[in-house]
């Protein structure tokens, strides 16, 4: 990915400053080079692109559709569905601590019947949600375990199903979150929500920076811009949105089990959209609450690890007493 812009020199004349090209890395699932661009990838960015993932395409947009209804209803029938806490419908609070963004959305369990369950308000079709729902959360099980995989393959564990076990067992505490950006058009946001660009013109923070906590995250946005990833110190790059592929986030959990030698990436989500609003889906893939986030045992040989142990329940509640942009590992680094 290229990227450029003008800066204002003193004498008035704009000149062109073009800091290093970066590419987004481009996994192709179907090729037998992916486990290796895989571990490449998170070395060097914690994130990737995916293609021919084989998640259909029809379950992908009915999932949206369904969506951009529940969006699009008075604010009073989407808080039916229950205030986030930290699962339900939230507008613009994110997480206890005083964050806010541009954003409303839906946050949900994986693994239980919150899906089956939710309540949505009579003139959608709730059913048909739920279907769509729960097909888009199964596919993205499947490919969660098809890159964990790889994953394990690339760092040549012999434990094929080491990291994937992890998503498949019926503990697994995973996430589902449906974020939806509304058109920014200028307006609103509230003070809180803004911040200058490097141009010096106001843009909206729609999610302030943060990692995920968990293992890994599959995104999928529609074709709206918005996601910004930081490829070290403070560098933040444009994620040019690709509504037929799948971006995988590592977490602050995988950096740990992997002794350091992932990266969990920051991102944000910065609201520039003018009239197009941005919708994205994630599923985070969080392990079982007993299970210990500890290095794999077989990428230490010899080594000792960076982290103090803990488990990912403990790690969790640590992560939603802090504010979004916390670096949440520091307290677990060992000195
Ligand atoms: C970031 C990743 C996931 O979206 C999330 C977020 C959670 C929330 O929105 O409730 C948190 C955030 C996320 C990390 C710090 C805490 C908790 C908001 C926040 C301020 C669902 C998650 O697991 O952690």
């Amino acid at each position: 990915m290229q990227y450029s812009y003008m800066r204002n020199c003193s004498n008035n004349r704009a000149a062109t400053f073009s800091p290093p090209v970066v590419t987004i890395p481009i996994v192709d699932l179907s090729k037998p080079d992916a486990q290796a661009l895989i571990v490449k990838a998170c070395e060097d960015f914690g994130f990737f692109k995916v293609i021919n993932h084989g998640i259909p395409m029809d379950a992908i947009s009915l999932l949206e559709e369904e969506a951009t209804k529940f969006f699009s209803l008075p604010l009073s029938d989407k808080e039916k569905v229950g205030l986030a806490n930290p699962f339900g419908y939230g507008n613009k609070r994110l997480g206890y601590n005083g964050d806010v963004g541009w954003i409303e959305y839906l946050l949900l369990k994986t693994n239980s019947q919150h899906s089956n369950t939710l309540t949505l308000p009579s003139d959608q079709n709730s059913e048909q949600f739920r279907c769509a729902l729960n097909e888009y959360m199964q596919a993205m099980r499947k490919m969660a375990c098809e890159v964990l995989e790889l994953m394990a393959e690339g760092l040549k564990i012999e434990e094929r199903n080491v990291l994937s076990k992890l998503v498949m067992d019926e503990q697994s505490d995973s996430a589902f979150r449906v974020n939806h950006y509304p058109a920014s058009n200028g307006g609103g946001g509230g003070d809180e929500s803004k911040n200058k660009n490097k141009n010096n013109t106001t843009n909206m923070v729609g999610f302030g920076e943060h990692t995920d906590p968990q293992i890994i995250s599959l995104l999928r946005s529609n074709n709206t811009s918005g996601l910004q990833i930081d490829v070290g110190d403070g560098n933040w790059i444009p994620v040019p949105p690709d509504h037929s592929s799948f971006f995988v986030n590592v977490g602050d959990s995988l950096q740990v089990m992997t002794n350091g030698r992932f990266k969990s990436v920051r991102h944000r989500v910065i609201v520039d959209n003018g009239y197009k609003s941005r919708l994205s889906m994630i599923y985070f893939v969080g392990p079982p609450l007993s299970e210990k986030i500890a290095p794999l045992p077989s990428l230490m040989l010899g080594k000792e690890s960076l982290y103090k142990e803990f488990t990912w329940f403990e790690y969790k509640n640590a992560a939603y007493s802090t504010r979004l942009a916390t670096n949440r590992l520091i307290p677990y680094e060992k000195i």
